[in-house]
């Protein structure tokens, strides 16, 4: 089939967008027309070519709701007409990891994703000419219809809005579950996150919903104090307006340190603040942000001497069929809040102007629907 999609052509150039041929689901595979996809800041930092892993041409996107329309031979788990959210992590249920209860990193099919190919090791798209173009995180949501091995979809309720649900397909799912999935962050805890971005508020939202005691937000940017108060934040701190070390402050108004701390900037700078700032004797920093090729983290090993934990964490620890559809639940039943977060809506036309948003500062979540 034809359909229509934002390509990246090569790193650092505006994505295009153009038909393209879409071949069918093979056997273990589905059919998905998708119906919204969010830009999120990892989408931009491969686009940008500062991924190691990202390659060319492709089809990026990685955050998307649609309907299923069609399934490949042997797909049991989805049919026809169900709504469902692509999963970048999948969940075969069956793998060394997924067996594994301390992990969420599906392995099942990560040689071929990595590789921009469906697991038999072909892509399903090409262009009008027939070169063949590569699928992203195995997802490729940046395109009104896409084809995904059945472990990559997790089945959600139908009368959920697709143009905000989408967003679980990555930001909701990492920040919330990197509280209660990684950190297991207990109630009337203290906390400080890093970056108050699209990944940074669903921290900040998981944090008040299991009721942390103390949620100091860090952000240079001050125009992300008003929305990161409305979802739980109860100090603001831009480093900019520090006198002296950020660390010692950062210490100072936490009491003598973070219960956990969270990075979602990728910058590594901050990553070393964000352990440091994490309590002596107990204190947890998790990273969740993804750092440029060749980035490496460094501070004294006497911090972890004195008992900080360093942690990381991918799509926040969920397992996707799982535990997704209950993130969906908990938005329709009032539980999680996502509406405000969702800042542009877009035409797929208007992808590029939804990174410049990105790089603006200026978007949480820009949503492209079809
Ligand atoms: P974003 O651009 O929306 O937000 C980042 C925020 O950090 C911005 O508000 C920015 O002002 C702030 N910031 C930048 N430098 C800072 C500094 N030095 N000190 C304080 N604040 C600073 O990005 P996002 O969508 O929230 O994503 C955040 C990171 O998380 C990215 O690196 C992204 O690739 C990564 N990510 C990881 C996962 C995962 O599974 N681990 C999932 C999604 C995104
Ligand atoms: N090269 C990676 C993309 C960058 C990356 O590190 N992705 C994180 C999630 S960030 C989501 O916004 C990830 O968990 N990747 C899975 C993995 O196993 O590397 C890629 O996936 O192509
Ligand atoms: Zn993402």
């Amino acid at each position: 089939m034809r359909t229509r999609a934002a390509i990246a052509t090569a790193a650092g150039e505006p994505l295009q967008v153009t038909e393209v041929n879409l071949g069918g689901p093979r056997a273990g595979e589905v059919l998905v027309e998708i119906k919204a996809t969010g830009l999120c800041h990892t989408d931009e930092f491969t686009r940008s070519g500062a991924d190691p892993e990202g390659l060319f041409p492709a089809i990026l996107g990685h955050e998307g709701a649609g309907v299923v329309l069609e399934v490949g031979d042997g797909v049991t788990s989805v049919k026809p007409g169900d709504h469902v959210i692509p999963l970048y992590t999948p969940e075969c249920r069956e793998c060394e990891y997924c067996l594994h209860p301390k992990t969420n990193l599906c392995q099942a099919i990560r040689s071929t994703q990595g590789q921009g190919l469906m697991p038999d090791g072909t892509s399903r798209f090409t262009t009008l000419d027939g070169d063949p173009i590569l699928h992203y995180m195995g997802c490729s949501t940046f395109s009104n219809h896409t084809v995904l091995p059945e472990i990559a979809v997790a089945r959600v309720r139908p009368d959920a809005p697709f143009d905000t649900i989408c967003y679980i397909g990555c930001g909701v799912t990492t920040g919330i579950g990197a509280v209660i999935n990684t950190a297991r962050a207990e109630p009337g805890c203290r906390a400080v996150v890093f970056g108050l971005g699209g990944i940074g508020l669903n921290v900040i939202q998981g944090l008040r919903m299991i009721g942390a005691r103390q949620i100091v937000g860090v952000d240079l940017n001050p125009g992300k104090r008003v929305m990161a108060e409305h979802f739980g934040m109860t100090d603001f701190v831009n480093p900019a307006e520090v006198a002296g070390d950020l660390v010692p402050y950062l210490v100072d108004l936490t009491k003598g340190g973070a219960d956990y701390s969270f990075d979602a900037t990728g910058n590594v700078d901050v990553m070393r603040a964000a352990l440091e700032c994490a309590h002596k004797g107990w204190g947890e920093s998790i990273i969740i942000g993804v750092a440029p090729a060749g980035a490496e983290i460094s501070t004294r090993p006497f911090q972890l001497v004195t008992g900080r934990t360093w942690k990381g964490t991918a799509f926040g620890g969920a397992r996707g069929r799982t535990d997704v559809p209950k993130i969906v639940d908990w938005y329709m039943e009032g539980r999680i809040e996502i509406d405000p977060m969702i800042t542009h809506r877009l035409a797929l036309d208007e992808i590029n102007r939804g990174f410049d948003l990105m790089h603006a500062g200026e978007s949480i979540r820009a949503v492209v629907q079809y």
